[in-house]
């Protein structure tokens, strides 16, 4: 029997659909998993013919977090562990000029939940939820969900969910701004394809600039902000994108990103 691969791989109409596959358990990270996600990210960015790229799951799991099979022993080298696996996938999540949707479709635990914010875009089903569930096995929170969930939620709430590894559930989720919609289950992947496309007819360019800015201010200052908006602005005023979307109003009509 051939090995099922453990990320399957679909484009579509421009959306580049990346989908963890070990159902079975809940789509636990192991390093093949996990490298062959971030091979493929890199992959997504290299080709033109992708302008958005979702992350999503087989089965009734987004992902369970560090596979706990693969991680025992006397001793592990956690530091080794993070810098040679989840923090490249992070960082070529976050670094990719293209919109990433994380499309959570059921529970995100641990890393997985790390992954499921990650996203530019964060599109759960009804039935998805997150845990930082972390201290239950007496780690901290990592792959970047220090980072990422206290900004969204602050420090104090974000401390509680990481103490006590409370799950949310997709309507707290939206009232906490960890996601931006919730689709029903049925047609969560329909859903997600659909919004996905009408990302993809957005301006490329416009978008991955604004990404750059965005990113750049979650750690600067307003003064930053400023002089980097003023730079940037150039580059996107420059584009046949920008021509485009004048023209496209001057004759009331829709702009066409898409060459
Ligand atoms: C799993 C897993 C799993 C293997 C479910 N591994 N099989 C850690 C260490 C090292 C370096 C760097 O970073 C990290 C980061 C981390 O991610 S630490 C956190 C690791 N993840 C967890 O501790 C989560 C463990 N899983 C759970 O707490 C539950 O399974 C959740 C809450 C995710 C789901 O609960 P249920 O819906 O009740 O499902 P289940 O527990 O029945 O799981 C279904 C199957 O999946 C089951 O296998 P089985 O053969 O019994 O059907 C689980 O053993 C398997 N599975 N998570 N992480």
């Amino acid at each position: 029997m051939t090995a099922q691969p453990v990320i399957l791989v679909d484009t579509r109409s421009g959306v580049r659909t990346l989908t963890l596959n070990r159902p079975d358990k809940l789509n636990a990270a192991n390093n093949d998993l996990i490298l062959t996600l971030t091979r493929e990210l890199q992959a997504a960015d290299a080709d033109d013919s992708v302008r958005v790229i979702v992350i999503t799951a087989a089965g009734r799991g987004f992902c369970a977090g560090q596979d706990l099979g693969d991680v025992s022993g006397d001793h592990v080298d956690f530091t080794h562990h993070l810098n040679t696996t989840y923090n490249p996938l992070i960082r070529a999540l976050r670094n990719t000029g293209k919109p990433v949707i994380t499309a959570v479709n059921g529970i995100a635990a641990g890393a997985g939940a790390s992954l499921g914010l990650a996203g530019d875009i964060r599109l759960w089903a009804q039935s998805a939820a997150m845990t930082q569930v972390f201290s239950n096995i007496a780690l901290i929170p990592d792959s970047g969900s220090t980072w990422f969930l206290p900004r969204l939620v602050g420090y104090h709430r974000a401390f509680e969910l990481m103490a006590f590894a409370q799950k949310v559930t997709a309507d707290d989720a939206l009232k906490l701004g960890l996601c931006e919609h919730v689709f029903p289950d049925e047609t969560f992947h329909a859903d997600v394809q659909a919004y996905a496309e009408r990302l993809a007819a957005r301006p490329a360019n416009a978008l991955k600039l604004t990404k750059q800015a965005l990113q750049a201010s979650m750690t600067g200052t307003l003064d930053d902000a400023l002089d980097q908006e003023s730079v940037l602005q150039q580059k996107a005023g420059d584009s046949w994108e920008h021509k485009e979307g004048l023209s496209a109003f001057a004759e009331k009509r829709p702009a066409n990103f898409v060459k």
